[in-house]
């Protein structure tokens, strides 16, 4: 049987897809958070001096080694059979709907990149206002079934899932997939039905929150002390 080891420090951030995703399929995983300490010297054992680090290890013994959240994620969702269908072309759908919200996620981190709170609010605001329902709208539009490419669940599904876990943990109750729930049906539907399933277990007994917080007044990431 194949086993995964997902390297990243102990936080949600950019390992969260991928151990929903390990989690998701259940999949046999072990967690091995980075302390900080270590970084200096882990940094360059790394493919690119960054993590996430996906170590595969095989049933012959055999391992191998990826890096890049997005590189990680497409290969989990290939391996653990949750992308819509065997042509490229159908995979590449999957990505691209992927591929949408990462551009969002760029543009929340951007949001956060004002020197004062101020200019961090009226950017986060405006992401809350125009920016995160317009991404939705297009999203919205692209749900082909229950789910997005039709009654299986897939790797676009669980990034929308995670999309959402990440925006109610900044922005609560004014989460635009609250605040207009009624203008994304389709996305509100998947989820629902995500979160009353194994993806809500993920979310509840197995999601690594760990030192990286939400910091409400401050508009942005943080250490907790
Ligand atoms: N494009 C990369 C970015 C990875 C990245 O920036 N990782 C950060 C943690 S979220 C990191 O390793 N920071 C430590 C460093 O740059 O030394 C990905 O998506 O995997």
């Amino acid at each position: 049987m194949t086993t995964y080891e997902l390297h990243y420090f102990n936080a949600a951030g950019r390992g969260d897809m991928s151990r929903l995703l390990l989690d998701f399929a259940g999949a046999s995983y072990k967690n091995v958070l980075v302390q900080n300490a270590d970084w200096g010297t882990k940094k360059d054992t790394t493919p690119f001096g960054k993590v996430p680090v996906l170590v595969i290890k095989e049933a012959d013994g055999s391992t191998k080694e990826l890096a890049e959240s997005a590189a990680i994620e497409a290969y989990l969702a290939e391996v653990l059979g949750l992308v819509p269908g065997s042509s490229p072309f159908e995979r590449a759908e999957a990505l691209s709907v992927v591929s949408a919200f990462l551009d969002l996620e760029d543009k929340l981190r951007t949001a956060s990149t004002g020197t004062t709170s101020e200019e961090r609010k009226t950017a986060h605001e405006k992401a809350l206002a125009e920016t995160i329902p317009m991404y939705l709208k297009y999203q919205e539009r692209f749900v082909r079934g229950s789910y997005y490419f039709g009654d299986k669940v897939t790797y676009a599904d669980l990034k929308l899932y995670q999309i959402a876990l990440k925006l109610e943990e900044m922005y609560g109750d004014s989460s635009p997939l609250k605040t207009k729930a009624a203008d994304f049906p389709k996305l509100t539907k998947i989820v629902e039905t995500l979160a009353a399933g194994k993806a809500g277990d993920y979310t509840k007994n197995h999601r690594i929150i760990g030192v990286l917080k939400w910091f409400k007044d401050e508009w942005k990431w943080g250490f907790a002390a």
